[in-house]
């Protein structure tokens, strides 16, 4: 399912070619292309130079195991399941900024749980605009679970106060919160978001189980700075990676793994709501070069 994230580099790798500067330069420019960030393209190929001089790797192909190995051991530490609490309702909140694929991975993770015989509540605390509400109720109505919604313009926080309750009542077993999507350097509407996780807290009487970054792999390396600023906003416990179908430059996977540490709970290929995935990085690495 994942596949050719880094394409290019493998298409580098090919059979006999010997391990030589040249290759080397040519992989670090590869990998910097498909997202990888500067300073972990350079440590990657450091290691592959090293291993060359000590005659570990001679052809492409011992290089192609030997950096399977290396992505490996960087991923494989953030491979997470989402959290679910034995005490109900587990909370989470989706985060992000525009169009990144924050309700759809909502009605797909609102399809999962279904698919276990859970009952998954959907919560459009996205009050910005009403084509956002309407958008998640369509999603409600597929996947065949409940929606909690308020008039356009809504404090978002009144929203997930009166969703929490609901679902106590309810017997929920998951609540999934949809925000508006926001620019990461707009300081009031980072606020908000506190503030909706404050209210959340307030009410479970513990800190929502996730709280979730999706970010849309098709943008690059601005995800990381998203990252950051959201990271530092609300702490998150989590990235989703949106849109992994739609490209060749899954180095920014990596990117973020190596600088932030946060965990990869799932991973979106494509729009339909069965289109989400485990992140793991096993299946990262075998298909990456192809
Ligand atoms: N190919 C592909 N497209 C996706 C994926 N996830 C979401 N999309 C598409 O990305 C677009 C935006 O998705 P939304 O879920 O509306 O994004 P959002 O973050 O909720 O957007 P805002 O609420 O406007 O901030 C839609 O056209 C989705 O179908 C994915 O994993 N793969
Ligand atoms: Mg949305």
């Amino acid at each position: 399912m994942l596949r050719g994230l880094l394409r290019k580099v493998g298409d580098l790798l090919t059979g006999k070619r010997a391990v030589d500067d040249d290759l080397l330069d040519e992989l670090e420019e590869a990998l910097i292309s498909a997202d990888v960030s500067f300073d972990l393209a350079l440590s990657l190929v450091d290691g592959l130079r090293k291993a060359a001089r000590e005659e570990k790797a001679k052809t492409a192909d011992d290089v192609k195991a030997l950096l399977q190995r290396q992505i490996r051991r960087i991923l494989q530490p953030l491979a997470k399941p989402l959290v679910i609490n034995d005490d109900k309702p587990t909370v989470y909140i989706m985060l992000g900024v525009n169009g990144v694929g924050k309700t759809t991975t909502i009605a797909k993770l609102a399809h999962r749980f279904k698919a276990k015989k859970m009952k998954p509540m959907m919560v459009a605390a996205d009050t910005f605009r009403a084509a956002a509400t309407e958008q998640l109720e369509i999603w409600s109505q597929r996947v065949g679970c409940d929606l909690v919604k308020q008039k356009q313009g809504a404090d978002p926080g009144a929203v997930v106060f009166d969703a929490l309750d609901a679902a106590k009542a309810r017997g929920t077993d998951v609540v999934i919160i949809d925000t508006a999507g926001r620019l990461h350097n707009k300081k009031h509407l980072m606020d908000e978001l506190s503030k909706i996780v404050r209210i959340a807290e307030r009410q479970l009487g513990r800190a929502p189980d996730e709280k979730l970054l999706v970010i849309d792999a098709t943008t690059g390396q601005n995800g990381l700075a998203q990252a950051k600023e959201f990271h530092e906003a609300v702490g998150l416990t989590g990235l989703v990676l949106a849109k992994l179908d739609g490209t060749a430059k899954g180095g920014i996977v990596l990117t973020i793994a190596h600088q932030l540490g946060l965990p990869i709970k799932a991973v979106g290929l494509g729009e339909k709501m069965d289109m989400l995935e485990d992140f793991s990085a096993d299946e990262f690495v075998a298909g990456m070069f192809e």
